[in-house]
């Protein structure tokens, strides 16, 4: 009895999520306490990766759950209590075009989309704006070539430094210098390492790049709602591969106007500067 009411419990949370249940517990531009699923979207790109992803837990979940009612025929009714004289066929026809035929099918239905996908994400549309990112053992420094070249670097705020009351900056998420870019507009990416390989993602952005030193990957993304949006290095990078966070501000064309007037001042000394004094810094403490 226990057993079918465990059942029936797996059952009813499953639906839950196929039914988008999963959707409803999503931060936007970070994860949120009991989420399922993805974060919610924030550009195209994470749109159609949503859909996708969407699309495919259907088909898995009817492959499996066809796959589950044809064991359980052969169990219940081949068993050798119910079936002492088993059948000698070997071979049918229709059923071995049949099931050749139809998982190729469902490998082309999958593929097209999955094909158009990648395409998206990796053609560049005309870009608005570019920014340079530089994984480094542990932080990220943001250039911005079409504003002056100025640089920055973007560490994560320790617990002593984080305002605990603002929402805005989350634990192991939050850094002292947002990299800041326009709502509705092409960002191009160029991501680089300097030291390992990290990998740059934003996930509400749908975007993940390797940060291979000697090496420039370019992605790109189109934020549509202005916010924080958070992503962490998502490649094995050392240490303090967990606390390198990336944290990106979508403000409007004017308060982007705004800061980088104020960003060109402050940053300027920053400008070419190894600040090699944070690659030998002691170990981030974490509580
Ligand atoms: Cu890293």
């Amino acid at each position: 009895m226990l057993v079918i009411f465990r059942l029936i419990a797996a059952a009813a949370v499953a639906l839950a999520v196929l039914t988008g249940g999963g959707g409803a517990f999503a931060g936007l531009g970070q994860p949120s306490h009991w989420q399922m699923g993805l974060q919610e979207p924030a550009s195209p790109i994470m749109d159609d990766i949503v859909w996708f992803h969407d699309f495919l837990l259907w088909i898995i979940a009817a492959i499996s759950s066809f796959v589950l009612l044809l064991l359980i025929i052969v169990v219940v009714r081949f068993n050798s209590r119910s079936n002492p004289t088993p059948s000698r066929t070997t071979h049918n026809t229709v059923l071995e075009i049949l099931w050749t035929v139809i998982p190729v099918v469902i490998l082309v239905v999958i593929a097209v989309p999955s094909f158009r996908l990648l395409f998206v994400q990796l053609t560049t549309p005309q870009a608005d704006l570019t920014v340079k990112a530089t994984g480094k053992q542990w932080y990220w420094t943001f250039t911005y070539p079409d504003n002056g070249a100025f640089e920055f670097d973007s560490l994560m705020l320790q617990e002593n430094e984080r305002l605990k009351d603002k929402a805005d900056q989350p634990r192991l998420l939050a850094v002292d210098n947002e990299m800041v870019v326009p709502v509705n507009k092409v960002v191009r990416v160029h991501v680089t390492g300097a030291d390992v390989i990290h990998s740059f993602a934003v996930p509400s952005f749908g975007v993940k790049i390797d940060a291979i030193p000697g090496r420039l990957n370019e992605t790109w993304f189109k934020a549509t709602r202005e916010g924080m949006y958070y992503g962490q290095c998502s490649e094995l990078c050392g240490k303090d591969h967990a606390f390198m966070p990336i944290a990106v501000r979508v403000v409007s064309e004017q308060a982007f106007t705004a800061w980088v007037a104020q960003a060109k001042q402050k940053y300027a000394s920053d400008h070419g500067s190894v600040p090699t004094a944070f690659a030998a810094a002691p170990a981030a403490k974490i509580e």
